[in-house]
């Protein structure tokens, strides 16, 4: 039993006195403490070494109070394990030197045995859950079928991603033959975390809005569909689909317990086009992070209000941005703790 299970309550739809609170990035470039391990240590060294990541993970449950852990990784762990080099870049981001361009270089992609070659990530899962000791759970995630494909199609980060769409446009079979063995990967690697004891699972598709809603049923949705399926029954899934607001309403019909919700969705349309079905989560502007700490409460207390407080985890629209002070973090999540029922609206 958890001492804080206020994130799985909210999942299952039960009754809270208070939403849970964490941010997406939480484990990440804010925190004064990473970015010293930073100096000594390069991004994969961090995320290859369980001591180091279980502690990388502590960090934001000690020094915010954060309500959940969400383990240190990233997404490109699953291209790795397939066989495909990336690099991480300071100040440039995710470098894949050879992107994939042709069918032979799919068929070579690895599928077997995908939880063996990350088990450096359920060592470190196992050494956080003996040091989180049961009092908040711990989340484990992946990147979206799509949003991979965009990295190891067009070598790296973009703000278009134009390869990656055109790949798709010109070679929907061999698109979806990626899809299909990025799928297959995931789900392995996703059963092993529940598996090793994570509570909850959030898939990234962080690059959902660059497509048009028809393609992305047929090369995103659809994938996501298949993983989350194969998690059913077992831990509740956070489904973040970035960009992708008004179509809510057909994209919560993946049995996901939860909607991760960006800021260019209102929390009144959200509510309504999933028809107060399902738990949302979000969806704060990163930015309002930067501005004064006043401004945070008074745009976080707004947030909740809006949003209600049942079926509702408070979170960031996106990663929390490397310059926000320590200080704005701490008073957002604060600001969410100390949300009583009966303080609400007192406040706007
Ligand atoms: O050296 C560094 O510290 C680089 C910064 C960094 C960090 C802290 C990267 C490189 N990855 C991470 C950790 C990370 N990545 C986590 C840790 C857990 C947490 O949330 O606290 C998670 C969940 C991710 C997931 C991730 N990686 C996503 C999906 C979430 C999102 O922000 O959209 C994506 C797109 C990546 C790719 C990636 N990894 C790193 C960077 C800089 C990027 C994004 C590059 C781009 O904009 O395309």
């Amino acid at each position: 039993m958890l001492t804080n299970d206020l994130l799985l309550r909210a999942l299952n739809g039960q009754k809270v006195d208070r939403p849970p609170v964490w941010m997406m990035r939480q484990a990440g470039r804010y925190l004064p403490d990473f970015r010293k391990l930073k100096e000594k240590h390069d991004f994969f060294s961090r995320v290859r070494n369980p001591e180091m990541a279980c502690e990388i993970t502590m960090m934001p449950v000690h020094q915010v109070g954060v309500d959940a852990a969400i383990l240190f990784s990233d997404i490109l762990v699953i291209p790795q394990a397939m066989g495909i080099e990336v690099q991480m870049i300071e100040s440039r981001g995710p470098v894949i030197p050879t992107p994939i361009s042709s069918e032979q270089q799919i068929d070579q992609l690895i599928t077997s045995d995908i939880a063996g070659r990350l088990d450096y990530v359920i060592q470190a899962i196992k050494l956080t859950l003996k040091e989180l000791n049961d009092s908040v759970p711990l989340i484990g995630f992946a990147g979206a079928p799509w949003t991979i494909l965009c990295y190891v199609i067009e070598g790296g980060s973009s703000k278009t991603f134009r390869k990656a769409i055109s790949f798709c446009e010109t070679q929907p079979a061999l698109a979806h033959k990626l899809l299909s063995k990025i799928t297959d990967a995931t789900i392995q690697y996703l059963l092993a975390k529940v598996n090793a004891g994570v509570h909850a699972i959030q898939l990234f598709d962080s690059w959902a809005g660059i497509l048009e809603a028809d393609q992305y049923v047929k090369f995103s949705h659809n994938y996501n569909k298949k993983i989350i399926e194969a998690l059913k029954g077992k831990v509740p899934v956070i489904l973040f689909a970035k960009d992708r607001g008004d179509d809510l309403g057909t994209l919560s019909d993946t049995g996901a317990a939860a909607m991760g919700i960006d800021w260019n969705t209102t929390p009144v349309d959200a509510r309504r086009l999933t028809q107060n079905k399902i738990t949302l989560q979000g969806n704060l502007n990163p930015q309002v992070l930067l501005d004064e700490e006043h401004i945070v409460r008074r745009e976080t207390l707004k947030m909740i209000n809006e949003f209600g407080v049942q079926r509702y985890i408070a979170n960031l629209g996106h990663g929390i941005l490397p310059e926000t002070p320590l200080r704005n973090a701490i008073a957002f999540v604060e600001t969410v703790k100390s949300f009583t029922i009966a303080e609400s609206m007192g406040e706007l």
